[in-house]
């Protein structure tokens, strides 16, 4: 099996902390990625399998898949153990919108930071760290009375440590008020799949002349 992810990359991080999480024997490469230039040249397996010429992309045998989302399926139904969606069906239903909301609610907040590199003068980075911070908020309310996100560990913890490495790297950084999602950040860094992965993305960035954020 082999991963392609980038040095940089949220969505292919997500992924590598699965296959660590799974012990699955996997390679995991890194697609050619600079600040600059970013992800061109494309890979030629990633422009090859993804339309949308997208980490992280997947190959086992004949199952050649992308979009990490898709990751976590296949990778759950080939190595059922250990169980990274809740076993009953609610809190599976729960578990999986947590991580799409992580994706697709959360995450967008940082791509506006980008865009605006963060300046504190433009209303669009206001906006952007208000909703990071509502979000931090409601986080934080959910894990009052549980470990993780959906009760057990699940994709959705994964996702959303991923995404709230890259948006405390904006300047979103949640409020250590937060105590329990602090201790959730810290529980989740305790994990020997995470923390790699997280300290690959910070290395990257301070290699390149980035402040990482301290998580
Ligand atoms: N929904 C996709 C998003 C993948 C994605 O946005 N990947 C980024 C890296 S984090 C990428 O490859 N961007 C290159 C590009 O869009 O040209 C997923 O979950 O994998």
């Amino acid at each position: 099996m082999k991963l392609l992810s980038g040095p940089l990359s949220m969505y292919g991080a997500k992924a590598q902390i699965a296959v660590a999480e799974k012990g699955i024997a996997c390679e995991v490469e890194m697609v050619p990625f600079t600040l600059k230039d970013r992800y061109s040249p494309t890979h030629s397996d990633v422009a090859r399998i993804n339309p949308k010429r997208q980490v992280p992309v997947l190959l086992d045998g004949t199952v050649e898949i992308f979009d990490s989302t898709q990751i976590f399926e296949y990778l759950e139904d080939k190595f059922p153990t250990p169980a990274l969606w809740p076993a009953d069906i609610e809190a599976r239903a729960h578990a999986r919108l947590m991580e799409l909301k992580s994706d697709e609610v959360f995450f967008p907040s940082f791509v506006v930071l980008l865009q605006t590199l963060g300046d504190p003068q433009k209303p669009e980075t206001r906006s952007a760290l208000a909703k990071i911070a509502d979000y931090h908020l409601e986080m934080d309310g959910v894990l009052v009375h549980r470990d993780y996100i959906a009760g057990s560990y699940t994709y959705a913890d994964i996702a959303f440590i991923c995404a709230s490495f890259f948006t405390s790297f904006m300047g979103g950084a949640p409020d250590p008020e937060l105590r329990h999602l602090a201790a959730w950040r810290k529980r989740m860094m305790a994990r020997p799949a995470v923390a790699p992965v997280i300290h690959a993305l910070a290395g990257y960035l301070r290699g390149n002349g980035l402040t990482a954020p301290a998580i």
